[in-house]
């Protein structure tokens, strides 16, 4: 793999039902990612943003999964040129834009391979429609990939990722069918508790052994994970988040234990932010998760 990191950005906020996470990629570049990652050693390559219709000229659609056909489309579109990134040896960064972006982000990177997930988030997003509690696709990302429910039966979010390779972490918002959905797949979750109790290091090493040893893993980092008060431009914030530096700590545990295959950066809203620092500090994060060394 070649040291040039390939940004995608997916400029959408269809799966949040409309609340300004489309400018998540304007905010994230405006905040200095490509000389960020210059710092690092790693050529950036802007590849641009993928077209995305104005969610206001589309209706909602089903109640329960809204904006699904225009989620199908801009993850299809996703999927191809993560997958054409790793053919040309790129590693993608994708910028979002809500979580659902991730379902074409993952499809793409586990089109030739196979590799593990680890997802940051305060979130499950394992909900499918028959259990989501508001029909925002971005909370059944995870579910669709995993192929739960009504997902089964949709091709363009079938990946083969096997649950058994798949980690959460820091969750401290699950609905009632997430819980179920995780007791009954076995998906191994570590939630915010287990951070308090064990320490953000200890955990991360334990989630990067469920996903590590295969051609790679894919890194999904919702900037909700962390707290509110160091991010507040997030598209669903949830109260007793991780630290500043409990994020850097795990994203340094993932450079130094893991081949990161693929990165992304989903969930910064600039509308909500405060002079823009949750964009500001998705970039530091991507710089430690792409192994930035202090000394
Ligand atoms: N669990 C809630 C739902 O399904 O509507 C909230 C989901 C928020 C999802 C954000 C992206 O992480
Ligand atoms: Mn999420
Ligand atoms: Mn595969
Ligand atoms: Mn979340």
């Amino acid at each position: 793999m070649s040291d040039t990191i390939r940004i995608l950005g997916a400029p959408t906020d269809y799966g949040a039902s409309r609340r300004g996470v489309d400018m998540g990629p304007s905010a994230i570049r405006y905040a200095g990612l490509a000389a960020t990652l210059s710092t690092l050693g790693v050529d950036p390559l802007d590849a641009g943003d993928l077209s995305v219709p104005p969610v206001e000229a589309d209706d909602p659609g089903r109640a329960d999964a809204k904006y699904l056909p225009a989620i199908e489309s801009v993850c299809t579109e996703l999927a191809d040129r993560v997958a054409d990134a790793l053919a040309d040896g790129d590693r993608p960064l994708v910028l979002g834009g809500d979580h659902s972006v991730a379902i074409g982000s993952v499809v793409g990177s586990t089109r030739d391979a196979d590799i593990g997930v680890l997802w940051f988030d305060a979130h499950g997003d394992l909900n499918t429609p028959a259990t989501t509690p508001s029909g925002n696709v971005h909370g059944m990302a995870l579910a669709a990939l995993l192929g739960h429910g009504e997902f089964a039966s949709m091709s363009w979010t079938g990946t083969g990722i096997d649950p058994e390779n798949v980690a959460l972490v820091g969750v401290r918002d699950l609905d009632p069918g997430e819980r179920e959905a995780i007791r009954d797949h076995g998906i191994t979750t570590f939630s915010i508790s287990e951070i308090d109790r064990r320490g953000v290091t200890s955990v991360v090493e334990d989630a990067l052994d469920v996903v590590t040893g295969r051609d790679g893993v894919h890194v999904s980092l919702d900037l909700d994970w962390i707290d509110p008060t160091e991010a507040p431009g997030v598209g669903t914030p949830v109260r007793g988040g991780v630290t500043y530096r409990e994020a850097h700590a795990a994203l340094e545990r993932v450079a130094d234990e893991a081949t990161v295959r693929s990165l992304e950066l989903v969930e910064v809203n600039p509308i909500l932010d405060d002079h823009n620092r949750t964009a500001e500090l998705a970039i530091e994060l991507a710089a430690s998760a792409l192994g930035k060394q202090i000394l």
